[in-house]
């Protein structure tokens, strides 16, 4: 015996006292023993990591259920502060993969001990184990926003780890030979020593190396899916720049005071979303870029921090879905600040003859917009925030396309990240290869907020209010009927521009007892009055007036 294998060292084997003629069975050296608790610990912390990636990557966990991280930055905060200093003098920039490699070491040694301690003694090597993930737990749950979910990916690397160390222990692979349990494979196997010690090896080297490639694998897997927690960070390291170009809107000043009627401005967590992402692209600040190419003189690709230094303009849009139904809530109204699109493309230089601008976002998804509507003068934007922060994951970060005038699907591109000049005769998108229309303006539209349809409404003075919209037309009036009566005009909330949608109200005093129908109808600022024609969304937007049958109470 004691031979060696590869770089694991059989022990000397002593036959457990009682079976002087049972044949000794093989037990990994030091060496295997070591690598036994190392192959348990990366288990533990891949399975951890994979775990704590999905749960961030489908919003459930929070940054700190990755054991590592939560270890790592429970390290620096408990690191004195002129150790902090000398590593960042000691490796500037990278004071953070030193952070990692020390840590890395840390556990390595740790690994190692419990490894040799398991075949000392498997209770012991648990125990420790046990008090080495309480300390972890409490590293995890000591961050700050933390919460016991997230102790999750820990608890269940755990249990793949010390699974891992029983297995080896229980069939004694790694064991002392005095402590050796019942069930070792060898002694069930009667044949000899030779072959008996051959099954024992290849059953632990097995063991070793489907410990391994999982561990490696899970760990592997998670880097791969980006991380949720890393974006988060990035956005919130972004500082904004001070619009050059402001509408300097009170909003308040512009807003009607009726219970239950739209916000003028839409709160970002309200926003309305409608994109094809099963879930949200993740990309970092630095990740992004954007390519300009195509029918341009140069072919240009510019960063975040170009983007953030060229002049920064906020505007009040409101942007609208093609699936907005008759009455439906598909829109949004926002201040967005970014840089004018427009200002990107003549960086670039599109060439005369082409008519459209074909954008795609990171996941793919693709958008046509006419050239003109983006180089016409309107407030066309490349945006990065909206309502004063940066832009939320899911409408867009870090950067989207918002230009007035035109439903979502042909003008606003989020996580975009590359824009072709080219013709609309040579391109199709997402959604006009789906048989949408290629032009999109968004149409006159007016809805009513309250009252609530079939509301049973007390005699007397009944506030009808709503919104309307006209992007890039503007409003001139809305209007509101009861029942066959004449058209007569709401009060309009102040504008904030012509791309804005609008807030009106209407006093109304029900004085007849039964069933009344309520509609509306926006004029734009031509005199365009809305249209009553009924028409699906599909194929550019529907049309048709908004109403609601209300009861007044005898
Ligand atoms: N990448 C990407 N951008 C997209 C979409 C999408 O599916 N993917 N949907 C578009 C559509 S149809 C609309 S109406 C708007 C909606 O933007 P919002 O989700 O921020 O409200 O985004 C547009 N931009
Ligand atoms: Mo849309």
């Amino acid at each position: 015996m004691g031979q060696r294998t590869s770089g694991v060292t059989t022990s000397e084997q002593v036959p457990p006292a009682g079976t002087t003629a049972a044949p000794a069975p093989w037990r990994a050296g030091w060496l295997g023993s070591a690598l036994g608790g190392i192959v348990a610990v990366v288990l533990t912390l891949g399975v951890a990591e994979l775990i704590s990636t999905l749960g961030r990557w489908i919003g459930l966990l929070g940054a700190s259920s990755s054991p590592f991280v939560a270890l790592g930055q429970t390290f620096i905060q408990f690191t004195p502060e002129w150790l902090k200093e000398l590593a960042i003098r000691t490796f500037g920039e990278h004071d953070k993969d030193a952070l990692t490699a020390g840590m890395a070491l840390t556990l390595l040694i740790v690994a190692i001990g419990i490894g040799l301690l398991n075949r000392r003694s498997p209770r012991l090597a648990l125990g420790v184990t046990a008090l080495l993930v309480l300390v972890a737990g409490a590293a995890v749950v000591s961050r700050p926003g933390a919460d016991v979910l997230d102790l999750l990916p820990l608890v269940v690397g755990a249990i793949a780890g010390v699974t891992f160390l029983i297995l080896l222990a229980r069939r004694s692979l790694v064991q002392d030979p005095d402590s050796a349990p019942l069930e070792t494979p060898s002694s069930t196997a009667s044949s000899t020593a030779s072959s008996a010690g051959g099954t024992d090896r290849r059953r632990f080297f097995r063991l070793v190396g489907i410990g391994a490639i999982i561990g490696v694998a899970a760990g592997s897997l998670a880097r791969l899916v980006p991380s949720a927690a890393e974006v988060a960070d990035s956005r919130r390291r972004i500082s904004l720049p001070t619009p050059a170009d402001d509408q300097n809107i009170d909003v308040d000043a512009l807003t009607l005071d009726v219970a239950g009627l739209t916000p003028f401005v839409t709160a970002s967590s309200d926003f309305y979303r409608v994109d094809t992402a099963f879930t949200v692209p993740n990309l970092t600040t630095d990740e992004w870029s954007l390519r300009i190419h195509g029918a341009v003189d140069r072919e240009i690709t510019i960063s975040f921090d170009d983007l953030l230094a060229m002049p920064a303009v906020q505007r009040m849009i409101t942007l609208t879905c093609v699936s907005n139904e008759v009455g439906g809530k598909l829109a949004g109204n926002a201040r967005w600040l970014g840089v004018r699109l427009a200002d990107v493309l003549a960086m670039a230089g599109p060439q005369d003859g082409a008519d459209c601008l074909l954008s795609t976002s990171v996941d793919g998804f693709t958008v046509t917009t006419p050239l003109a509507a983006v180089t016409d003068g309107r407030d066309a934007l490349l945006a990065y925030a909206m309502n004063g922060e940066p832009l939320l994951v899911e409408h867009g970060f870090p950067v989207r396309m918002v230009v007035p005038g035109l439903y979502g699907y042909v003008s606003a591109t989020k996580w975009v990240v590359d824009l072709e000049v080219t013709r609309f005769a040579d391109v199709t998108a997402y959604w006009t290869e789906r048989g949408w229309a290629p032009q999109a303006p968004i149409k006159t539209a007016s809805r009513i907020d309250v009252p609530a349809g079939f509301a049973q409404l007390t005699a007397g003075s009944v506030a009808v209010a709503g919104m309307a919209w006209a992007q890039h037309r503007g409003l001139r009036a809305v209007q509101v009927q009861i029942d066959d009566g004449p058209w007569q005009d709401a009060t309009l909330s102040g504008e904030a521009g012509i791309d804005s949608w609008r807030q009106w109200s209407y006093p109304w005093t029900a004085t007849e007892p039964g069933i009344h129908t309520i509609r509306c109808r926006a004029i734009d600022a031509d005199g365009t009055v809305q249209t009553d024609a009924v028409q699906g969304v599909m194929p550019d937007g529907s049309t048709g007036l908004d109403s609601r049958q209300v009861t007044v109470k005898a």
